[in-house]
């Protein structure tokens, strides 16, 4: 992949979070939004967590919480459907419009039940506002609202984040680009994430974005 450096001799300490992103029902095979092989990142997701909890550090997971109405999806917009492209002006929805995905209340909104959900220490709700998208696990795509995420990552004190579970090119990226600004140390776990790559060419030019941002990468390798 890309032509990476990993990170080695990585040891967790109780400064460190893993963010487990949205490994939830619709974004897995069967799912409306299903991202490729996302199933197969499930076993080696849960022997990290064991990890970090082993070590004495934090796990947090981010649920995608959308309601019925809300903008980012194609069937909300007449004439539409999932895959077009479509920003709005504040950059709050797009580039594309999803199929319906992760509805509150829904068993696509639900974690899948492989990943163990016991290992969490916080679960952070996002894209609840029906008119903004939220792919980060910090904020809406607007930055004009937070979730809880930075406010429960400071309250234990936590410097470095860890960042893994789906899509790379979405949620992912964009909870570790913010991590970044957060002024977090921000490892992202390429291969415990699997990508969209929508619109074609997006999981490359994220991949140089993050590098450019001195985002650093980790596989399991990399961990003492
Ligand atoms: C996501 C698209 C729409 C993600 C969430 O979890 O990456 N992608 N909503
Ligand atoms: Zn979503």
């Amino acid at each position: 992949m890309e032509n990476l450096n990993y990170g080695n001799n990585i040891e967790i300490d109780e400064k460190d979070a893993l963010i487990i992103v949205d490994m939830q029902n619709d974004f897995l095979p069967g799912g409306s939004l299903p991202v490729e092989e996302g199933d197969f990142i499930i076993k080696e997701i849960n022997m990290t967590a064991k990890k970090f909890k082993k070590s004495g550090g934090f796990v947090v997971l981010t649920q995608d919480w959308h309601p019925k109405n809300h903008l980012s999806f194609a069937s909300n917009h007449p004439g539409k459907i999932p895959g077009n492209e479509f920003t709005s002006e504040d950059g709050a929805i797009g580039p594309v419009l999803w199929p319906d995905h992760c509805v509150q209340n829904t068993k696509g909104a639900e974690f899948h039940k492989d990943i163990k959900i016991d290992l969490g220490d916080k679960i952070i709700k996002k894209g609840i506002n029906p008119n903004v998208d939220s792919y980060s696990g910090f904020q809406d795509n607007d930055k004009k609202s937070e979730t809880d995420l930075r406010e429960y990552l400071n309250s234990v004190k936590i410097k470095r984040i860890f960042i893994c579970g789906l899509a790379l090119d979405y949620c992912c990226y964009f909870t570790a680009m913010d991590g970044v600004d957060f002024g977090y140390d921000v490892y992202f776990l390429v291969n415990l994430t699997r990508g969209i790559d929508v619109p074609e060419g997006n999981v490359k030019r994220v991949f140089e974005n993050m590098k450019k941002k001195g985002i650093k990468f980790a596989n399991k390798a990399s961990f003492k």
